[in-house]
């Protein structure tokens, strides 16, 4: 363990047990601006725009800090009673004026693990909220295993795609399963809480955990936003594109 990682804050026996409840917790002051900073500059030194995969914490530095923060790290490593394993990295920038969201959905459902110790951690790159797209999440609904999907209901909001995915199992098997944005009918957008998450906040959700996002309203904000999600050592992702997970 690193000396930051020694002296970065676990949380308390209250968080947790909050946590635990209600599928989520946010910590308002969680990284420092300067960390979110270096992260966006860099980002806005590629020479591409736009999605970059779901990798990029295995070569780039930027990437890979935030991913690997001991502020996350030793947080995640507690809620997970072990040590995390790094399955994917996204940035999301919302764009300005309807760029859309993601819609209400739980993460297992997507990336299939045994066990499911699956969880997010989700940080706001700019300050995020109800006008710009922030996250929403259902509390408690982690408590009610994984829920029945249907296709999305509002195309203006929330991205829709399909996707065919090669899957392997800890046997070697292998398959192919075609997966495609869902929405979970069963919560309206008044049961769902809409977050408030400052610049360098982030969220801990649960993979079943209800959450999402909406379209970006604001004419001139975009939301900003980095994602990592993350398994305890000792569980087994299907997705194959998803196999070269590393140690947070
Ligand atoms: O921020 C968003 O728009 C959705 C985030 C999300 O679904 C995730 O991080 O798993």
């Amino acid at each position: 363990m690193t000396s930051s990682a020694t002296s970065a804050r676990p949380f308390d026996a209250n968080d947790v047990e909050r946590y635990r409840q209600d599928g989520y917790i946010l910590v308002p002051d969680l990284l420092p601006a300067s960390a979110v900073d270096a992260f966006c500059e860099n980002e806005a030194a590629q020479d591409e725009a736009g999605p970059r995969g779901l990798q990029n914490h295995r070569d780039d530095d930027a990437w890979s800090a935030i991913a690997r923060h001991p502020e996350i790290v030793t947080k995640v490593s507690q809620l997970l009673g072990g040590s995390p394993l790094i399955v994917q990295t996204m940035y999301m920038a919302k764009l300005p004026g309807g760029g859309t969201g993601v819609a209400l959905h739980q993460d297992t459902h997507y990336i299939r693990n045994e066990p499911n110790t699956l969880m997010a951690c989700w940080i706001a790159c700019n300050d995020t909220g109800t006008d710009n797209g922030g996250l929403c999440v259902v509390s408690g609904s982690h408590k009610r295993g994984l829920m029945e999907a249907g296709e999305v209901r509002e195309s203006d909001q929330h991205a829709t795609w399909v996707n065919d995915y090669g899957m392997v199992d800890r046997d070697g098997e292998e398959w192919t399963e075609t997966m495609h944005s869902h929405d979970i009918h069963q919560f309206t957008r008044d049961q769902v809480e809409m977050l408030t998450v400052p610049k360098g906040g982030g969220v801990f959700f649960s993979s079943l955990t209800v959450h999402g996002s909406y379209a970006n309203e604001n004419s001139d904000k975009p939301r900003l936003a980095f994602a990592t999600h993350y398994v305890r050592d000792d569980t087994w992702v299907f997705r194959k594109d998803l196999q070269g997970m590393v140690a947070a």
